[in-house]
């Protein structure tokens, strides 16, 4: 037991060395700055020898200014951002990250809508689903669209647009979804020998939230993004690759796209359906993605200036996370698990990330002056919160230039303490690698502000 005085001492010098720490919180209100838990990055780094989780252990590095051209001018005005060092920087990353779609909107693309469901839901909302046809043959490859709108909403409606792992009849158990056909990994999708089975009807639903989307007065596109191209290193022969890609002397350039890049491609052809749709207001359109979709999310917002606003869920390594802190998955890590995501020239840069011409903050400032979102997740480490919110802050020179606030904070946020002050949003999500409906609020309460409804 302590007796008065020592409990006294013991509690002005507790105070005194608390006040004095960066994360001392004074009540709710006082943000303790988000850390990796000690406990995890101990239990991670066990199983992980080869793994960085130690914050001291990151390397130094210098990033590439994004406000500097490539002759070393500086970037002084909104016109010269857009006329010169955006398209510098786009230009690095097709080259020596994504990799260059050799095509744009195809001409002979074509659409068909094979559902249209006013009373959808319980009259919630209008269903559609729409076949994408790429080359407009008859045996060409396809994607299929599923849309849901809110019937209680003015038409037309702002519109978020993801890919999904499963297929679409995953996203919610609504049995009129039609059930994917295509090849699915059979570790994320529930499937069969890597087909779906009416089983997995809804089985996604809880990282969709249907019902809660449309309640806000948004509508949901979602795409498998098996459809577009299949998971999987085969050497580029199956989804869209083959129908569009430019050999040269019967070789892929090391620059040409890879799956990534054609995931993002996928998206920026359900902007083309959008387009034609009167129930969809094309110009609110928010592109989002979770994991390696996160990552797909961010190349699409990048490539395709039509996607109002811009969201990351949790998409590390090659996403929002800047490579040249090693943190977690590094670039070496990545493309030697996964070959097929990113463009051949990218392997170049395996262990030697201070030699990239770019980091991931100028994949963020390619997002300006639209409003983008980042989240990270506390038992994410693979992905670096850190490393993902640094991103957000160094991206945070091209707003400025364009005359409006990025993240509007210098240090990171505390858990759950969403940073939603300027045009760049932010936020450190107790839990793990996932896209939750806590999530989803965020990206809504974001949207509310930026769409000015
Ligand atoms: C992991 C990969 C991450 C992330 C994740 C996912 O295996 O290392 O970069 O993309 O998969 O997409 O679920």
């Amino acid at each position: 037991m302590f007796s008065r005085k020592s409990l006294l001492t013991y509690l002005t010098v507790t105070a005194i060395v608390s006040f004095t720490t960066d994360n001392f919180a004074f009540g709710k209100s006082a943000n303790r700055s988000w850390k990796a838990s000690p406990d995890l990055v101990e239990k991670l780094t066990k199983g992980r020898s080869e793994t960085n989780y130690f914050e001291e252990k990151v390397p130094k590095y210098a990033l590439p200014n994004p406000l500097k051209l490539s002759d070393g001018s500086r970037v002084t005005n909104s016109q010269a951002w857009r006329t010169k060092r955006r398209p510098e920087i786009l230009e690095l990353f097709r080259k020596y990250v994504y990799g260059r779609a050799p095509i744009s909107r195809p001409v002979n693309m074509s659409f068909e809508v094979f559902d249209l469901e006013r009373k959808a839901l319980d009259g919630l909302a209008t269903r559609k689903q729409v076949t994408v046809n790429f080359t407009g043959k008859k045996d060409g490859p396809t994607m299929d669209i599923l849309i849901y709108l809110p019937n209680a909403s003015k038409k037309p409606v702002p519109t978020f647009v993801l890919l999904n792992f499963g297929g679409n009849h995953t996203i919610h158990s609504d049995p009129a979804i039609k059930l994917s056909e295509r090849w699915m990994r059979t570790k994320s999708s529930g499937a069969v020998k890597n087909r779906a089975d009416e089983k997995s009807r809804g089985r996604s639903s809880s990282r969709f939230n249907v019902e809660k989307i449309l309640k806000r007065g948004y509508g949901l596109a979602t795409i498998y993004y098996g459809d577009i191209d299949p998971d999987f290193h085969d050497g580029f022969k199956n989804g869209v690759h083959p129908f569009f890609d430019k050999l040269i002397d019967g070789e892929r350039a090391p620059d040409a796209w890879g799956s990534i890049c054609a995931w993002a491609w996928g998206l920026s052809r359900a902007m083309d359906y959008f387009e034609s749709d009167d129930d969809i207001d094309n110009k609110r359109v928010a592109v989002l993605g979770h994991s390696r979709l996160g990552k797909t999310a961010l190349w699409a917002g990048a490539r395709d200036e039509r996607f109002a606003f811009v969201i990351s869920n949790n998409s590390g390594c090659g996403g929002a996370a800047l490579s040249r802190r090693a943190y977690g998955e590094t670039v070496k890590r990545i493309n030697t698990s996964f070959p097929h995501w990113f463009c051949e020239n990218f392997k170049k840069y395996n262990g030697k990330e201070n030699d990239l011409p770019v980091d991931q903050h100028m994949l963020i400032a390619l997002m300006a002056p639209r409003p983008v979102y980042v989240t990270s997740a506390d038992g994410d480490l693979w992905a670096d919160p850190r490393g993902e919110f640094l991103s957000c802050r160094y991206a945070g020179g091209v707003y400025r230039l364009l005359g409006l606030k990025g993240l509007g904070v210098r240090r990171m946020p505390g858990l759950d303490e969403p940073v939603q002050k300027g045009t760049i949003g932010y936020h450190v999500r107790s839990g793990g690698h996932n896209l939750t409906e806590y999530d989803w609020q965020r990206f809504m309460d974001f949207a509310d502000m930026h769409f000015q409804r």
